[in-house]
Order: structure tokens, then sequence, then C-alpha cells
């Protein structure tokens, strides 16, 4: 046949994207546990791993990228989960609220706020999609703030105001991240009068910087799979306040006019 086999397509590139993610971690597992001996996992960023998809989705070419939910590129383009029979890519997932030991202590009404804090995918999406609309973060945060009072009252209720204090949140550059972190800095700072500070950093400095002190908290901690190394190295040094939101889904993502269904058709 004068076919080329999808994989001498795409040159046996899966398009990654940090590599401190654990969507990394569950990848290069994938490619050991299906046996894709030729592939090769390309390291990069969330904003370089969407570049890529953009491009061979304008030229309908294959591309097979990392990916998960909740994500903009779901509505931007029609596109598939690879199945995944082997279960690598775990089940249940939920993106937790972790603080810092002592915050409690030292600023409760901002404790309090990021226990209450709880959103949906459907939620999120409205800030990730004024994002890639090119609404500035911070903006496009603070708009969603005003368009949901009523939710945002229930965060704030009976929590005294804090005059500048200063409060640092931990995240990682993720589509998902960017937007909940500022929604939740736009909420202490236009509701508490806290003074956030927002630190980029890569996902094991987060969970780093939460457990040494350095930062007070982060709602990126992707539970009880994607973030079990980080979550088991520094248990005790930090406070799970629990879910913020559930629905998330973490896997091999391809244009859905790709002919491929599961991660086993790979190998062939
Ligand atoms: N993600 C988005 C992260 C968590 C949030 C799925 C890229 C990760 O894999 O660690």
């Amino acid at each position: 046949s004068t076919e080329r086999s999808l994989g001498s397509q795409v040159n046996h590139e899966i398009i990654g994207i940090d590599p401190g993610a654990g969507l990394m971690k569950q990848t290069a597992q994938a490619i050991e546990d299906y046996d894709l001996k030729e592939w090769k996992l390309v390291e990069g960023s969330s904003a370089a791993m969407t570049v890529a998809l953009d491009k061979a989705y304008k030229d309908k070419k294959p591309i097979i990228v990392t990916g998960w939910t909740p994500h903009w590129m779901f509505a931007k383009y029609d596109l598939k989960y690879l199945s995944d029979p082997k279960g690598v890519f775990g089940k249940d997932e939920q993106i937790h609220t972790i603080v810092r030991n002592n915050l409690k202590k030292e600023a409760p009404s901002a404790y309090t706020m990021l226990d209450r804090f709880e959103w949906t995918p459907e939620e999120m999406a409205v800030v990730m999609s004024a994002i890639i609309d090119g609404k500035k973060p911070e903006e496009a945060a603070s708009s969603w703030v005003k368009d949901n009072a009523g939710k945002v009252g229930g965060w704030v209720k009976d929590l005294s105001q804090e005059k500048g204090k200063k409060l640092k949140l931990a995240y990682v550059a993720w589509d998902s991240e960017i937007a909940s972190t500022n929604v939740v800095k736009a909420v202490l700072e236009e509701k508490l009068g806290y003074k956030v500070e927002m630190l980029q950093v890569e996902a094991g400095p987060m969970w780093a910087g939460i457990s040494d002190g350095s930062a007070d908290a982060m709602v990126a901690a992707w539970l009880p799979t994607t973030h079990k190394d980080y979550f088991d190295k520094y248990a005790g040094k930090y406070e799970d306040l629990g879910p913020n939101l559930n629905g998330t889904k973490l896997g091999l993502v391809v244009p859905a006019y790709m002919n491929i269904e599961s991660i086993a058709d790979l190998n062939t």
C-alpha cells in the first residue's frame, strides 16, 4: 500500500505540555503500557500545544495531543479523546483547593472563602472562552465575578474585610487554572480587600511552595490521580480543602476527522 501509517504521518510524536504536568507522566506511562515503542512524547507548554493543534486542524492534518477537560479547545474544535482501555489516564477526578498549614489561623476570611469556592466546568468555560476570545485573564475573571454575584456572594458571606492584606496564589499556566486562579484572585480582592499576587510556576514548585509556606494557596490540584506524586510527597505539609470542581477528564486527544478511536490503535 502507498498509504503511510498514522505514526509516520505525525513523525511518531505526541504533542505534550509542560514536563511537570501529571498528564505528561500519565502519557509516558501510556507509551509504556500500550507498548508504543516508536512513539515520542514532545515536551512544551499548554500554549505551544494549542498552537500546534490549531495549525494542524486548519490544514486538516493528523495530530495527537495531550488534552484535558475543562478546556476551551473542545468548544473551538471538533475533537475526540482516544479511548483508554487500560485505564492509564485514571477515572473520576476533581480539582482541589490546597492551602498552606496555618492559613486558617493567619488569614481566616481568605481561608473560608477558599474553602467555599466551588464551581462547574460550564462556569469555568465562560472565563476560559472570554480569555481565548482576547480578554485579559483578570478582566475575564472580574466580569465573571460581576455576572455571578449570587454565587460569589455565598462564597464571601459574613467574612471580614482585610484592608490590603497580602496573599499569594500559586498556579501553573494551564488554561483551566489561569481561569480559576484569576477568579479567586478577583473575589479575594474585590469582595474581601486582599492584595493578591499570582505566582506562575511549574507543577512541582507549586506544590513545594504551598508546602514550605512561600505561597498561601492554590486551586489547581488534580486528585486523586494526576497529582498523586506531589500529594504524597508533601503529605502533612499542606491542608486539602477538597474539590472546587467536578467533571474532569484527561487523555490523548485528536481531531474528530481522524480515523482512529483507541490509544491501542497507535501501535498498528
Ligand atoms: N493538566 C491541567 C494538569 C492539571 C490541570 C491536566 C494539564 C496536569 O496534568 O497536571
